[in-house]
């Protein structure tokens, strides 16, 4: 009779609901490469370091600096200061905004297997512009890469300080040729490239600022930014000239709009003009040796009509381009003015890491499912699914932190035991960081893998979230965390995590093999909250995916019927093994806080 009950009691927590997470917008509609595509960034100063003569020297960092700096060694302890931070007066903070790890675009191209080895369909580079920062949002120019990311420093710096707004005489520098070379390399091995941009503000060092800040109202570029005050020639001793600038920041002055929120024309014929080398470095009427899309930062500077006039040059310089944009809107229809091919959707992210992290007073999966929907239906535009899926990035901790955090914040004695303190993720956490990113890589959209997440990497808020990329032939020092945390005695080893790795690949291959999983309509099949069972597939024309997980910290044992017709024969992802379905249902057993993945064979 109990039996029975049980049995009731399963059956009516079965749901099948269509849901399909968010369709993002696409005007004219995504292109085919870049539909559920999988997308990896990259901040290449802690990429990879594979030409040591690029490094940035005193000079590219500082205005002015007495005393040692030195690049600072790749595989050392984040937290430990070299003999030359132990003798500067400042913060650890300011310490980390000094330091440079030397990693450069020779290391890109020298790790372009990697990234195929690892199913990346979509190399995603943070600002690769000159610029003095780590992160390189404050340009020095948008027409030449960064000397320290070349193969020739000094020379391509002279090139660089030249500055000028005449394309025609724009040189390439060593570094844009080098750029060029792994477009085309990149390209050949099937990959597509996105670069990242700000265009409505630069850098205090960039060109056109520079010749206004020396030249004043003579500056042939005197209109390009927004002048508060000038320089009076009459007090030499004090400096008069002002300028708007983005967050009042005067690092990053801000480019002038005309009447309208678009940029004055001659920044505007800047902003096109650089579109157009980009999209095409050497001139020749052939693309590949171009971006394949740009990543726009800081849109609401300008506005609409102006996105929209960018957008479409994208579109006739190479038809299959795409563009993203840091707008954040809860509607569609908003976005689609803009022209842009995708958003970057925080909100689905959000969605998922706190139904994931937050175990101790979980969302309902119930409740998640309804919320996914809900999103659905706000965002729906288009005929593709496009979102792009981003659980770590340059503003915030890591996805393998966000979970440490979430579970160390409150030990049962009621004691905060490291919560604060970005330390290793225990082997529990590593299993939910798992169980998310199984969600990441077979949901609806584009993943978007921040580098290292994939080879355990941790940490905290900026900057502990852009520590060099940890990689498996070099060994890294243990990790002490005393440079914050004097009393904290633990220290952690810093190592390559196989396993993870290994199902980011997995699953990634998954995605190439199986249309299902890119484009692939999504079904939750079944919510269980009082198992901690949650079961969903995806589906094109006759490919289907199935994905079940246990949230739970028991063992649990599911049944399901999938509804096929004949008796079908089944294969497990990451398994040899083959299921032959009992009489249509499928039964299998979870491991806690783990999941399965069946393909149906076609
Ligand atoms: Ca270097
Ligand atoms: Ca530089
Ligand atoms: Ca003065
Ligand atoms: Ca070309």
């Amino acid at each position: 009779m109990r039996a029975k009950i049980a049995v009731l009691l399963y059956c009516s927590t079965v749901l099948a609901l269509s849901v399909t997470i968010p369709r993002v917008y696409a005007g004219d509609s995504v292109p085919e490469w870049a539909r559920g595509a999988v997308w990896y960034q990259i901040l290449p100063e802690r990429f990879r370091n594979s030409n040591a003569f690029d490094d940035p020297t005193k000079d590219d960092v500082f205005d002015s600096r007495d005393g040692d700096w030195q690049i600072h060694p790749w595989a050392s302890d984040w937290y430990k200061l070299q003999v030359w931070e132990r003798e500067e007066k400042a913060s650890f903070a300011e310490l980390l905004a000094q330091r440079r790890y030397g990693g450069d675009l020779v290391g890109v191209m020298e790790k372009l297997p990697y990234l195929e080895a690892l199913g990346v369909d979509v190399v995603y580079l943070t600002p690769i512009f000159e610029a003095p920062s780590i992160t390189k949002y404050d340009a020095s120019t948008l027409h030449h890469v960064d000397n320290n990311f070349g193969v020739a420093r000094d020379e391509d710096r002279k090139i660089i300080e030249a500055g000028g707004d005449d394309p025609a005489k724009w040189e390439l520098t060593k570094g844009d040729e080098l750029f060029s070379e792994i477009l085309r390399d990149g390209h050949v091995a099937d990959l597509h490239f996105v670069i990242e941009v700000v265009f409505s503000y630069c850098g205090s060092e960039f060109w056109a600022f520079q010749d206004l800040k020396k030249k004043q109202k003579g500056s042939r570029y005197k209109d390009w930014f927004q002048v508060i005050s000038w320089d009076d020639p009459m007090t030499p001793d004090t400096v008069e000239f002002d300028y708007a600038a983005w967050q009042n920041d005067k690092n990053l002055p801000l480019f002038k709009t005309d009447d309208l929120g678009a940029p004055v024309q001659p920044v505007k014929e800047y902003i096109f003009n650089i579109t157009r080398r980009w999209m095409d470095v050497d001139g020749d009427p052939l693309t590949a040796d171009g971006v394949d899309g740009w990543s726009v930062r800081h849109v609401e500077g300008y506005s609409v009509s102006f996105w929209r006039e960018w957008n479409e040059l994208v579109r006739d310089l190479k038809a299959d381009a795409i563009t993203t944009s840091d707008l954040q809107s809860s509607s569609d229809q908003f976005i689609n003015r803009y022209g842009f091919t995708f958003s970057n959707r925080n909100e689905l992210a959000n969605l998922i890491t706190d139904f994931f992290v937050h175990r101790k007073n979980p969302v309902r999966i119930v409740d998640f499912v309804a919320k996914l929907d809900d999103l659905r239906q706000r965002l729906e535009g288009g005929e593709d699914f496009s979102s792009l899926v981003q659980l770590s990035n340059l503003d915030g901790p890591r996805i393998a932190s966000v979970i440490a955090k979430s579970k160390r914040a409150k030990s049962s004695n009621g004691h905060a035991h490291n919560g604060d303190h970005p330390v290793k993720p225990d082997s529990s956490e590593r299993k939910i960081q798992k169980l998310l990113t199984i969600f990441q890589l077979t949901c609806p959209g584009s993943p978007v893998i921040y580098y290292g997440d994939e080879s355990g990497m941790w940490g905290g808020d900026p900057p502990d979230n852009i520590k060099p990329m940890l990689w498996k032939e070099f060994l890294y020092e243990r990790e002490s965390y005393r440079a914050l945390y004097q009393n904290l005695e633990q220290t952690s080893d810093n190592r390559f995590e196989l396993g993870l790795f290994n199902m980011y690949r997995g699953l990634n291959e998954l995605r190439s093999e199986n249309p299902a999983l890119r484009i692939g309509e999504f079904r939750v099949q079944l919510t269980d909250d009082d198992k901690g069972i949650f079961v969903y597939s995806r589906r094109h024309k006759s490919n289907e995916v199935w994905v079940f997980m246990n949230l739970s910290d028991e063992e649990q044992h599911v049944e399901i019927n999938p509804g096929w017709k004949k008796n079908r024969k089944v294969i497990e992802a990451f398994s040899t093994k083959k299921y032959k379905l009992d009489k249509f249902d499928i039964k299998l057993t979870l491991e806690p806080i783990s999941a399965r993945v069946l393909v149906k064979e076609k």
